[in-house]
């Protein structure tokens, strides 16, 4: 009697210890996460990766394990979408600038001075308005994890301050692939030109574009004050990155799994936002300690330069739909109260 009582509490004690892991891939191999980016290892993007990464195998108890690769050495965002779309890729982050060509909606945060601050951001992007956004990607084979905070975007160049529009008249300006960008600044009187992110360092140091405009945080991580002697601060658009993952592989996850990397994808997202907001308060110190000029557009040239880009919201709205436009404005127009 006492050998049956032991052995059934032996099988229980194993059973208990299966049960957490009960929805994950029994084989002895881990699944593994190609999880690509940008940026380097040493930015706020590759931190973020880094702590994804850690959350996800610790919460899989071991049975799920990320490598994040960052530098584009999985290729710049355009190429890692279509890899995650054919199934060749599971994960990546990005801008969402970059994914408009797949996902119009995308578009509205490229709107120029849509947000005034992170706060107003971060309650846009993950609340409804946001969600919805993203829903819109699994028809592409595309599923949105959470947005990060790639930050508000400023001016750097190499040829002048930029104290008033008239300035950046003739300014050969690296853009993003995205047509708002190119309209925006075409409209601003630059020589826009669209180039991936991973190619535009050489593109600086070369005089291929004499600008670029990028968060506090990506001018120092990607040593933009190397190759540009200009900084001029223009918030011109609050940018985001999402953390994607391949619909085709994500269908093929147990619900434990999926439950894993949506979880990890917040808290990562909470731990990025922090993380840049932090950096990015003690950027601006650093780049005048590295020899960059800065300085502020005053409000009259920021006022111009905002009446002068919302001409391009017109199109921003017809582009992603008006109804979505108009709650987004009205959605604003609550969170100001
Ligand atoms: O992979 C890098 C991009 O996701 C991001 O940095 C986009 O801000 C961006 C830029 O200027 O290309």
């Amino acid at each position: 009697m006492k050998l049956i009582r032991r052995t059934l509490v032996a099988a229980a004690a194993l059973a208990s210890l299966a049960a957490p892991l009960a929805g994950f891939a029994q084989d002895i191999k881990p699944r593994l996460i190609r999880f690509g980016y940008g940026l380097n290892e040493q930015s706020n993007q590759g931190r973020a990766a880094k702590f994804f990464a850690e959350q996800v195998e610790k919460a899989s108890g071991g049975k799920m394990k990320v490598r994040a690769i960052g530098a584009a050495a999985l290729g710049p965002d355009v190429q890692m979408q279509q890899a995650l779309i054919g199934g060749a890729q599971e994960m990546m982050v990005g801008s969402t600038a970059t994914l408009v060509g797949i996902t119009k909606e995308m578009a509205l945060w490229d709107t120029p001075f849509l947000f005034n601050n992170a706060k107003e951001a971060d309650a846009v992007l993950d609340g409804p308005i946001g969600q919805k956004v993203m829903a819109k990607l699994q028809e592409k084979g595309l599923v949105g994890l959470a947005y990060w905070e790639n930050g508000f975007r400023n001016l750097t160049n190499s040829k002048r301050p930029i104290t008033k529009l008239e300035d950046l008249n003739g300014v050969k300006l690296r853009v993003m692939q995205n047509n708002v960008y190119l309209d925006s600044f075409k409209t601003l009187g630059a020589n826009a030109v669209p180039l991936p992110f991973s190619e535009l360092f050489s593109a600086l140091e070369t005089n291929t574009v004499d600008g670029q405009e990028n968060p506090y945080n990506t001018i120092l991580s990607s040593k933009f004050f190397e190759v540009q002697k200009y900084l001029s601060i223009t918030n011109h658009v609050y940018s985001p990155w999402i953390v994607l993952v391949s619909k085709k592989w994500w269908d093929g996850l147990s619900k434990d799994e999926q439950k894993v990397l949506a979880d990890a994808a917040k808290a990562s997202r909470d731990f990025e936002r922090k993380d840049t907001r932090d950096e990015a308060g003690k950027a601006l110190a650093d780049l005048k300690s590295k020899g960059m000029q800065i300085n502020e557009l005053s409000a009259a040239e920021a006022g111009r330069m905002r009446d002068k880009l919302t001409r391009v919201n017109a199109g921003i709205g017809a582009g992603i739909g008006m109804e979505l436009w108009q709650e987004t404005q009205a959605e604003l127009v609550r969170l100001r109260k």
